[in-house]
């Protein structure tokens, strides 16, 4: 085997840097970017990235112009994890453990199409870290509903609402036993620091969710997305925690948690809901909150 080629260095400001003819390629407002970016910067530059079909991937890639100022790897939308672990190995085979392997998913390619790819990876441990960016939607073919849709959100193919429970990927994937699995949201952009350097100092697998709206899909203006965001997490709708090793943490605790109604009245995809529906929702997270540590 020849000697391993060393990564390029990449001065820190560049390492997801969006060369102006992709400016225009992610929407203004996008929640995946400060996900990304904040990613890229601390990890970056010894890091690849493996990035299933999605808007990241479209937003990542267009003909001659990368963004991401690292290895990147656009890969088929079912498999990111398998993708990563044959990474992993080979990085390793080579000698170079510092290198982290990380997947950046939107919430179809992770918890639909991808989710046996994943349990997998999980189950196995891999040395990999799989970042989930979710805007609750399949927003690359046009946003139709995942798995990780809210209920009652409308989306192109559940016009009267999303019937089901959103999926609850986070603690599913601390079910397999794996060493972190934390939450984040690009609101709160300390604590999803925090926990993306937690995450780079374990060995093993570990999973970051971390809800990153869509202004399309969501129905908010463009310049609304940190706005939108932060109510997710002061009305309790969204919860910031870490597991590690089996323990929870929650790691924001909203002093007085903000009516459901306030995050729901931001956005069009909710305008259909009855009061009493509303308050259904409220009732739901009130009791998500009681029975968290
Ligand atoms: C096997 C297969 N089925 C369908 C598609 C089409 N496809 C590409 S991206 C995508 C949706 C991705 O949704 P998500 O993972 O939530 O990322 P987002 O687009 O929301 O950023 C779909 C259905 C595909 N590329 N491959
Ligand atoms: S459609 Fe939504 S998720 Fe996709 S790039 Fe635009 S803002 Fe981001
Ligand atoms: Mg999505």
């Amino acid at each position: 085997m020849g000697r391993p080629t060393p990564l390029p260095t990449i001065p820190r400001s560049r390492r997801f840097s969006l060369p102006p003819v992709m400016k225009g390629t992610a929407c203004e407002g996008c929640g995946a970017l400060p996900a990304a970016d904040l990613l890229a910067d601390l990890l970056g530059p010894k890091m690849a990235v493996i990035c299933p079909a999605s808007c990241a991937a479209t937003f990542s890639l267009s003909y001659t112009n990368a963004s991401w100022a690292v290895p990147f790897v656009h890969w088929i939308f079912e498999s990111a994890p398998a993708a990563a672990t044959g990474l992993r190995h080979a990085y390793d085979a080579r000698g170079m453990r510092d290198v982290q392997v990380v997947c950046f998913a939107g919430d179809s390619g992770t918890l639909d199409i991808g989710f046996q790819a994943l349990s997998g990876a999980a189950s196995r441990n891999e040395n990999i870290l799989y970042i989930c960016y979710d805007n609750e939607v399949a927003m690359n073919t046009q946003g139709q509903a995942t798995s990780s849709s809210p209920a009652r959100a409308l989306t192109p193919t559940t016009p009267g609402g999303v019937p089901t429970l959103k999926k609850d990927a986070p603690r599913i994937m601390a079910a397999h036993g794996v060493p972190y699995v934390a939450t984040a949201a690009v609101s709160h952009l300390a604590d999803y620091r925090a926990k993306l350097k937690r995450a780079a100092r374990v060995r093993g697998f570990r999973y970051l969710h971390v809800l990153s709206p869509c202004p399309i899909a969501w129905g908010y203006p463009h310049n609304q997305t940190i706005e939108v965001t932060r109510a997710a997490v002061e009305t309790g709708m969204w919860m910031l925690y870490e597991i590690t090793d089996g323990r929870m943490k929650i790691t924001y605790r909203p002093k007085r948690r903000r009516p459901v109604r306030e995050y729901l009245a931001l956005q069009r995809r909710f305008a259909h809901l009855s009061r009493r529906e509303a308050q259904s929702l409220q009732k739901r997270v009130d009791e998500s909150w009681r029975a968290t540590p």
